[in-house]
């Protein structure tokens, strides 16, 4: 056998060798590439005597041709192998039983749950529903909320700082919603009557401390609301959440920042059985903090305060969840065991409205 035949066989076997493109493109390199055997051959003829190369030339590209051929069908094959393997890899088999969908198998969390309770009912008085992002400056979250540079509220808040940036600048995880509050009051005129749920993030984690919780803040501006209208609107919160006729309520001075006067209110409950009943009894539960607006607050969000006034609160909602649903520990929320999901969670197509019910 001549030599050219010879490497012929070899190409041709390990062509058929190889059972993948990759495979396959390597055996075309090794002898059509730059440095391929069959491309070296051919960069010979130039130094032949004229009678070896009207014998070589024909020979060498006649191989050439051969081989382009032999690897053009060789990747035919492969491709078809892997079509038809993919095929096989995705048949369906139809008599399985089908499976049940997300919409009855799924489960809505009890804080989504519990904040889109909260604002269907704050939507039914007229409020607006705002977002503010979860990464704040100092500004947002301290400054412009009434916080003195160096005043012991801010190491009170447990900051998880974010590295410093180009300029020195310290990002931070917001410690509470009420940033988006003076983002509204930049961007919008009164009256503003918004709600603003959302995670916050303090540096702090026992068994009733979790660092990622859940806040839902309100605010009101407009040119005459009072202490009147907040007691109110707080009133009928706590009547449609708690799903009761009536409830008794009682404000006690506080002190925020933010807020002057500042106040926290208690509904009245009973605790003497296994979980605690809403509208009777004779113990009191702290539900949120609230007041009016704080000046400087105001002045911080571009309003002048002589011209508006206005009430905010703020309450965490994954207390309240484990008050109103009955879960034992605040821990199990974000453990993401699809056991417990299934036991506390919600249908998601049960979505809460006033008239068809909050949480039937
Ligand atoms: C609490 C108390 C509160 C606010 C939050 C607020 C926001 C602005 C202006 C004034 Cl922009 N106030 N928010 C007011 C009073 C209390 O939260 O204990 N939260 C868990």
């Amino acid at each position: 056998m001549s030599e050219l035949q010879e490497l012929e066989t070899e190409i041709l076997a390990s062509l058929d060798a190889a059972d993948d493109e990759a495979a396959l493109e390597a055996v075309r390199v090794a002898a059509l590439g730059k440095k391929g055997s069959i491309s070296q051959r051919m960069r010979t003829l130039g130094s032949m005597s004229a009678e070896e190369r009207q014998h070589m030339g024909p020979a060498l590209n006649g191989l050439k041709t051969a081989i382009t051929e032999a690897i053009a069908e060789r990747r035919q094959v492969l491709r078809r192998q892997a079509i038809a393997e993919q095929l096989a890899a995705q048949s369906v088999d139809v008599t399985l039983p089908v499976r049940p969908s997300p919409s009855l198998t799924g489960r809505i969390h009890p804080i989504t749950q519990v904040i889109d309770e909260i604002t269907a009912i704050f939507s039914d008085m007229g409020f607006a529903v705002a977002e503010g992002p979860d990464i704040e400056t100092d500004y947002y979250n301290f400054t412009a909320l009434n916080f003195p540079e160096g005043h012991p509220a801010r190491e009170m808040h447990d900051t998880f700082f974010l590295e410093p940036d180009e300029a020195g600048g310290r990002k931070l995880l917001r410690t509470h919603t009420s940033p988006v509050q003076i983002r509204t009051m930049e961007a919008q005129r009164p009256p503003i009557r918004i709600v603003i749920p959302g995670k916050t993030y303090r540096c702090d984690s026992d068994a009733t401390h979790t660092p990622m919780f859940h806040q839902l803040e309100g605010l009101v501006v407009d040119t005459t609301s009072t202490v009147a209208h907040m007691r109110w609107v707080l009133e009928e919160f706590c009547r449609a959440f708690f799903e009761v006729d009536a409830v008794k309520m009682r404000f006690r001075p506080s002190h925020f920042p933010f807020t002057e006067p500042s106040l926290e209110l208690d509904i009245q409950c009973d605790r003497r059985g296994s979980e605690v009943r809403f509208g009777e009894g004779e113990d009191w539960m702290e539900i949120l903090g609230c007041g009016m607006v704080h000046p400087n607050v105001l002045r911080a969000g571009g309003l002048d305060p002589d011209e508006y006034q206005g009430f905010a609160w703020g309450m965490g909602i994954d207390r309240i969840a484990m008050l109103k649903y009955g879960m034992p520990d605040l821990r199990a929320f974000f453990d993401a065991d699809a056991r417990w999901l299934d036991h506390y969670g919600f249908r998601p197509l049960d979505i809460p409205t006033l008239f068809a019910g909050l949480s039937s």
